[in-house]
């Protein structure tokens, strides 16, 4: 029987002139895997060696009912003491790289330009750095991963533009202090968290509602230029030098169309604009896409508005932000589909309403513990086909994606997650010659989650946060990867 099927395989092999390693499906050499964590979701230590108080620990300490268990970040999982276990997790799992964040008020406590640098601050992250060097993990940093130092969150954050020269200072003194050790920077990690929910939807920290529709489209303006300030410092001061390359993570959820119908098909395109394109054209292209502008000038227009809630960028800004990224990188974990509705309420200002389509997912798709997280494996392949076909076949780098359950060692809904979304991945890169060449599991280990706190894990690693000492223990999921890794084959695809 087995005998019969192998040579099957083998002559269908022969016959549409495939290799045995197309049977096999192993990833190529040119893929590398990580795994991920973000400063304030892991590090505590809030108040420690100088750093000062961020957006994150401000909203936790004054508003707690904000995080749904009235958790915070202050230890979390305590990685500013315990970074040499995690790198000796990371080691184990074989991971070619960790991304991790840096915490700006760690870093520079008083966040504007020109002011004090806290060596305590730097010296954590050079120790990280060298540990994982020394172990043969690359370090894969982002610069922002949502905790802006309270001090700027003062001045108004990130709609007020003074912040491009504040950010621009906090980029310089990274490639400065660690950019003989980082070759590959992340200015910031899905801004559209920063502006559509720190001013928007109120679902991220400041929270801010109030100016719907206006606050995060003028965060997004300035968060891009801030952006391409960072990437021509490092083009002009750093790059001959150091070598390394910089980008921005960009998340979205696929978008597919709920029926075949044009309006459908032109709802989902939309909602990947809107959400991917909102910032992923402006650093390709140089500007928003062309159905924001055109949709957010036109509802501004009806809405009584002498100019747009769209913020418009001069000729010069336009070649300014243009090409400012050396790869495209992606956060990619669900799916929802996309249907065409009428014209909103022209009296309701807002992104969603600017958007305007209607999201739905199959009740099918399997939950996961957080309630926005579905698992739709083929959304992926997808979304590299759709990046890849829209941006002219960049370099993609799969900076995260993950599972979330309520915790345990013994997490197969993690492991069937991993196998389904990695093996959507291989048809991606093997069968639809999509370039990603890194894939990023989210995350290394449990972590506070945001307004979810504790309540959600996405770990490979468990985290005891009940006891003091944080003790971190490897869950079934982390020995899968491990054997993705060392194989470069999904378990059951390869003899
Ligand atoms: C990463 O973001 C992030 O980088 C990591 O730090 C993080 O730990 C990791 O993901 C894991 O989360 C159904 C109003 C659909 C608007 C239900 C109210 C959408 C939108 C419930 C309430 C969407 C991953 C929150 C990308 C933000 C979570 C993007 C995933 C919440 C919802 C809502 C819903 C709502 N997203 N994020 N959302």
């Amino acid at each position: 029987m087995e005998y019969k099927l192998v040579l099957l395989l083998y002559l269908s092999g022969l016959t549409f002139g495939i290799t045995n390693a197309a049977i096999n499906r192993t990833f190529p050499a040119t893929v590398k895997f990580g795994a991920a964590t973000a400063s304030y979701q892991v590090e505590g230590a809030w108040n420690e060696d100088g750093k000062s108080e961020n957006i994150w620990d401000h909203i936790c300490h004054e508003n707690p009912t904000y995080i749904v268990d009235q958790t915070n970040g202050d230890i979390a999982c305590d990685s500013y003491h315990k970074y040499k276990e995690d790198v000796t997790m990371l080691k184990d799992l074989g991971v070619d790289f960790y991304r991790f964040s840096i915490s700006w008020s760690r870093v520079i406590p008083g966040g504007v330009a020109g002011s004090p640098i806290n060596q305590l601050g730097i010296d954590y992250y050079k120790n990280l750095v060298q540990e994982l060097v020394d172990n043969g993990i690359e370090p894969m940093v982002s610069m922002f991963h949502w905790d802006l130092p309270e001090a700027l969150q003062e001045l108004g954050g990130w709609p007020n533009s003074q912040l491009v020269d504040h950010f621009a200072y906090y980029a310089r003194t990274l490639y400065e202090e660690l950019g003989d050790s980082v070759k590959h920077w992340m200015t910031f990690n899905e801004p559209k968290q920063t502006c559509l929910a720190g001013y928007g939807d109120g679902g991220k920290a400041p929270g801010y509602t109030a100016a719907s529709g206006v606050a995060d489209y003028q965060c997004t303006h300035i968060l891009l230029k801030a952006h391409a300030k960072a990437y021509h410092i490092y083009d002009e001061e750093f790059r001959a030098e150091q070598q390394g390359s910089v980008g921005i993570v960009i998340d979205t959820a696929w978008y597919e169309p709920a029926s075949g119908s044009d309006e459908d098909k032109e709802a989902a395109e939309r909602g990947l604009q809107f959400n991917y394109g909102w910032y992923a054209n402006p650093v390709v292209n140089g500007n928003y896409p062309q159905v924001m502008i055109d949709r957010i000038d036109e509802r501004s227009a009806a809405q009584g508005y002498e100019i747009s809630r769209l913020p418009k960028f001069t000729d010069e800004e336009i070649e300014y932000i243009k090409g400012t990224h050396d790869f495209m990188a992606l956060n990619l974990y669900t799916a929802t589909y996309a249907e065409a509705i009428e014209e909103s309420d022209i009296n309701n200002v807002g992104y969603y309403t600017d958007l305007n389509i209607n999201q739905f997912v199959d009740e099918d798709w399997e939950e996961s513990a957080s309630s926005w997280l579905r698992v739709v494996p083929w959304g992926l392949r997808k979304t590299v086909n759709w990046i890849s076909k829209t941006y002219d076949n960049p370099e993609i780098f799969i900076t995260e994606n993950g599972f979330s359950d309520t915790g345990g060692l013994e997490d197969d809904g993690r492991i069937n997650y991993y196998k389904e979304y990695l093996s959507s991945l291989l048809e991606a890169i093997l069968d639809d010659g999509v370039n990603v060449t890194r894939y990023t599991a989210w995350s290394l280990m449990d972590n506070f989650e945001w307004t979810a706190g504790y309540s959600e894990r996405f770990g490979m690693y468990s985290v005891d946060f009940e006891d003091s000492d944080r003790p971190r223990t490897p869950k079934a999921s982390a020995a899968y990867y491990k054997q993705v890794i060392a194989t470069r084959c999904l378990v059951d695809m390869c003899e």
